[in-house]
């Protein structure tokens, strides 16, 4: 049989007519539709934002092609652009290339072009034909590339060294200098045929958006159209391309661009973004007016005034921060006041506060049970729970999610075990459901087990008055109920409540509380004044449940499955890209409903997840049901193309 025809995918991604993404590969016929629905996929996630132009080039290429071994790697390590200039001008001149100074100020003149300058390597004349433009190095790939028939993600380092392989192999071409023009990457490289590709780990500044190529040659005036045939034409596959691992001396960090750029191909690369307004129903993001369905603040008490106003005045009188840990001088009369109002919110004996949910978790579970004990947890249960069973050294039995009969069924086969404990989220977070909180009480009473409850997402929210789910189902309360400040609360911390002695024991043993300073009392502040607010205006609570039903009800309308029995209402996808892209384009049209993917959730269980708060009008949420439909539907059809 012969060998299967090959093609090169190009994709290239502009917005406003400025460049966001370009890549290249050369695949077999087979792997053509999927590389192609990786590189738009990729332009469609790019950091730099979402494209309004992808030209997506297919072209079929001899299967001969020709095959160049890498050229071999070599790092210089250098701690500043400064001394990285000076490592680039002695390897320049190292191989018989004198004007070095002379040419690196040539960079100016390259930067603007999306190709490389070609310069006279000793009279550095301008060779290259199109002024704006210059010389690209083209039809070109990595030979694994073509074996695996998948495109890696952006890496700087693989396709660098593919594209200086191909140019040092152009006629007439003596030498390449070359400094990214990706502001945050510092790293650059100079290459010739004998010395290999010399890569410089600092050549230019961080922060520097000045970058570009110049290839030298040395040769008649009459050569120049074939070397750039030869760049521009010819396709080349290098083989040997080394990958992942540095070669010694190198920059050790690379390994962990490697895992980003793994990252961003799977669509699972993260970033911040920054709301310029205080958390509420709408917020400014990246320069526009966003319909935020993504805070956890439920009843819009962040910024409530007398919220506000508490944590101003006990800035004023206790201090930006408390100083030390609670246990030596991080106690001040703030904590122990909200302890209180905690403990006679959530009806228990006694309340602890931590500097966030997450310690509040791993601290309490930590505590509670260690090596020879077992811990029963619910597989959806939030990453501070499982965190917490990990560190805790006890065995862990993870229960499929809400499966309270094969919990059952888990504790009666492990009767032995010096200490039970079960514990679960109240409200899942990534899914909206809720814990059966009377069934996990009873079975966990059968089997002498300890119980406690996540209510992170519980608290203002389930019940009447928001006290959680012992309120919402008239039952009793769990041994240890765990939840936030951060949350509805619109303050920051996390809390346990429980009785006297479990109280005392958390203080003496968890480890996150002991080892940390205590939260400033601003924080304790706000959560006792919104607690305050809280009791004082049941309605919010109210309010919000009016909300997620109108919210469930126009999804529905536009032909949505969606379900909650909080404020959480996901919206399932399945592909991270896809989710990625709907989340995308919501935000263009001004809705803000981030996409969760792995390893929030599990691989191929992407979803969007809108939060509802109190603050919501009507208005906004039908308007952001009808969104979510347009935008998904709109991606939907992609998805089905690529799969
Ligand atoms: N042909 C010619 N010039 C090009 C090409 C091409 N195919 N692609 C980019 N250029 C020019 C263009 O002017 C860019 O502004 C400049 O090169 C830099 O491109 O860790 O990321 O894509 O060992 O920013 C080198 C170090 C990274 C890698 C290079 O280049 C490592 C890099 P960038
Ligand atoms: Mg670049």
């Amino acid at each position: 049989m012969s060998d299967p025809a090959l093609y090169s995918v190009k994709m290239r991604a502009a917005r406003a007519s400025a460049h966001v993404s370009g890549a290249e590969k050369i695949v077999p016929s087979d792997a053509v539709p999927k590389v192609a629905s990786q590189l738009v996929a990729r332009a469609l996630s790019h950091p730099k934002g979402v494209p309004d132009f992808i030209n997506l080039k297919i072209e079929a290429q001899p299967h001969d092609l020709l095959r160049l071994p890498s050229l071999p790697v070599t790092t210089h390590v250098t701690q500043t652009a400064a001394e990285g200039r000076r490592v680039a001008a002695e390897l320049l001149e190292s191989a018989g290339i004198a004007r070095s100074a002379d040419i690196m100020a040539r960079f100016a003149e390259s930067h603007p072009l999306r190709g490389a300058l070609l310069l006279d390597a000793d009279t550095l004349e301008r060779l290259d034909p199109n002024a704006d433009r210059g010389v690209r190095a083209t039809y070109m790939d990595d030979a694994v590339s073509l074996e695996k028939g998948t495109a890696h993600g952006k890496n700087h380092y693989a396709e660098a060294i593919v594209l200086a392989t191909k140019v040092q192999h152009a006629p007439g071409i003596v030498g390449e200098i070359c400094v990214s023009d990706d502001p945050d990457y510092v790293t650059g490289y100079v290459a010739t045929r004998e010395l290999g590709y010399r890569r410089i780990t600092v050549i230019k500044e961080k922060g520097d958006p000045r970058g570009g190529r110049i290839f030298l040659y040395r040769g008649p005036r009459d050569g120049v159209a074939e070397t750039i045939r030869f760049l521009e034409r010819t396709p080349v596959l290098v083989t040997d391309v080394p990958v992942a691992a540095a070669p010694a001396g190198a920059n050790r960090l690379v390994g962990l661009e490697d895992e980003l750029a793994q990252c961003h191909e799977a669509g699972l690369l993260r970033k911040c973004h920054t709301l310029v307004a205080p958390t509420g129903p709408t917020a400014v993001v990246d320069g526009r007016e966003m319909l935020v369905l993504a805070s956890n603040d439920y009843l819009d008490l962040a910024r409530e005034p007398a919220v506000v106003e508490a944590a101003a005045e006990a800035a004023r009188r206790w201090g930006a921060g408390s100083g030390g840990s609670r246990l030596t001088t991080g106690t001040q009369p703030p904590h122990v006041a909200l302890e209180e109002a905690l403990a006679c919110f959530k009806g228990t004996e006694a309340a602890l506060v931590f500097g966030t949910g997450y310690m509040a978790n791993v601290g309490a579970i930590t505590a509670l049970v260690r090596k020879g004990d077992v811990v029963f947890s619910d597989e959806l249960n939030h990453a501070s729970i499982i965190d917490g069973c990990r560190l805790s050294g006890a065995e862990i039995v993870v229960y499929p999610h809400n499966d309270l009969d094969e919990l059952d069924r888990r504790l009666a086969l492990h009767r032995a075990a010096r200490r039970r404990l079960a514990v679960s989220d109240g409200v899942f977070s990534m899914d909206g459901d809720c814990l059966d909180l009377p069934k996990f009480l009873s079975i966990a009473q059968k089997h002498d087990a300890f119980t406690m409850v996540d209510e992170a997402h519980a608290t203002g929210v389930l019940g009447r008055t928001g006290r959680g789910l012992s309120e919402h189902f008239g039952c009793a309360r769990p041994d240890i109920l765990m939840g936030t400040l951060s949350k509805a609360l619109g303050a920051e911390g996390g809390f346990v409540c429980g009785s006297r002695l479990v109280v005392d024991y958390l203080r003496n043993r968890a480890r996150s509380f002991i080892f940390s300073t205590a939260p400033g009392a601003p924080a304790m502040a706000a959560a006792t004044a919104a607690l305050g607010v809280l009791a004082a205006e049941p309605g919010r609570v109210e309010r919000l449940r009016g909300n997620v039903k109108v919210f469930l009800d126009a999804l529905r309308a536009q032909g949505i499955a969606a379900q909650s029995e909080s404020a959480i209402v996901p919206i399932r996808i399945g592909d991270e890209k896809t989710a990625l892209a709907v989340s995308a384009a919501l935000a263009e049209k001004g809705f803000l409903v981030p996409a969760i993917r792995y390893p929030t959730v599990a691989r191929g269980a992407a979803r969007l997840r809108a939060a509802v708060m109190s603050a919501h009008t009507h208005e906004q949420l039908v308007e952001a049901a009808a969104a979510i439909a347009v935008c998904l539907s709109g991606c939907t059809v992609e998805r089905t193309a690529v799969e």
